[in-house]
């Protein structure tokens, strides 16, 4: 519903700017509609590894999958933050995170094989790494990040897409859930006290996994993993 200001606005514009208003709108919602191509490629990739894995190899490095769509307003907030020009091929260029696929795995060592798995494949090109397990940041965050760019096939051809992958343990999710959460409520100022007691369960949750990892290789033995080839064919 509109406010009287806003429908009084709307009254005042003519037909020429309706038009180019719905064409923006138009050109706005396929650009979006090729991350959410490039996302559900994605997760078909990851869907097909985990299932692959619990047929053949009897054991799942994937506990969870979970994908979002960055909503316009954080695009444009980030637009915003970054200074870059309000045009589609900027946006396109500069901001890799519109398409997000998050992967929880059980141990580390399945979230660097995941990692390898999806980027030896032949049609995805590795953009960008930023490996926050090997070097957390400050405040103690970990994970594996991936920028990819998959090809998304349309009825005008082909179209790279660039998709963020974060890979992560369950501990390092869980903890950056709730260091998300807290951020949030103290918008962004959070005391003291409190960014260190976080930094400290980052450090607990990591020996956790470490922990973990180890008592599952002295049940199991180190994983039989399967040899990672690179180029894999399509
Ligand atoms: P949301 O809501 O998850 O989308 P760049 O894009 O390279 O210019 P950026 O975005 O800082 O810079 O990249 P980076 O460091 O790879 O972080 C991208 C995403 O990782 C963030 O997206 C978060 O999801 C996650 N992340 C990074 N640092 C932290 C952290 O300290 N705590 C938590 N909880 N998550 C983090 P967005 O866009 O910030 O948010």
């Amino acid at each position: 519903m509109l406010t009287p200001r806003a429908q009084r606005t709307l009254e005042t514009i003519d037909g020429q700017t309706l038009d180019e208003m719905r064409a923006l709108r138009d050109e706005t919602e396929r650009f979006m509609l090729r991350y959410k191509f490039g996302m559900d490629e994605v997760i078909t990739k990851l869907s097909i590894l985990r299932e692959e894995f619990n047929q053949t190899h009897d054991y799942n490095p994937i506990e969870h999958i979970s994908s979002r769509l960055k909503s316009l307003d954080s695009v444009i907030e980030k637009m915003a933050r970054k200074g870059i020009e309000p045009n589609f091929d900027t946006i396109r260029e500069t901001i890799t995170d519109i398409a997000g696929v998050r992967v929880t795995c059980s141990f580390v060592s399945d979230a660097y094989r995941i990692f390898e798995l999806l980027t030896a494949q032949r049609d995805i090109r590795v953009i960008k790494v930023k490996d926050y397990i090997k070097e957390p940041k400050p405040n103690g965050y970990q994970s594996l990040h991936v920028i990819v760019e998959v090809p998304v096939f349309l009825s005008t051809g082909p179209h790279p897409v660039a998709v963020e992958v974060q890979i992560r343990t369950i501990a390092m999710d869980f903890w950056a859930s709730l260091e998300h959460k807290i951020y949030y409520k103290y918008d962004r100022q959070v005391p003291q006290e409190l960014l260190d007691g976080l930094t400290d369960a980052a450090h607990t949750a990591s020996e956790l996994d470490a922990r973990m990892e180890r008592l599952h290789r002295e049940v199991h033995g180190a994983p039989r993993l399967p040899h990672v080839p690179r180029d894999i064919a399509v």
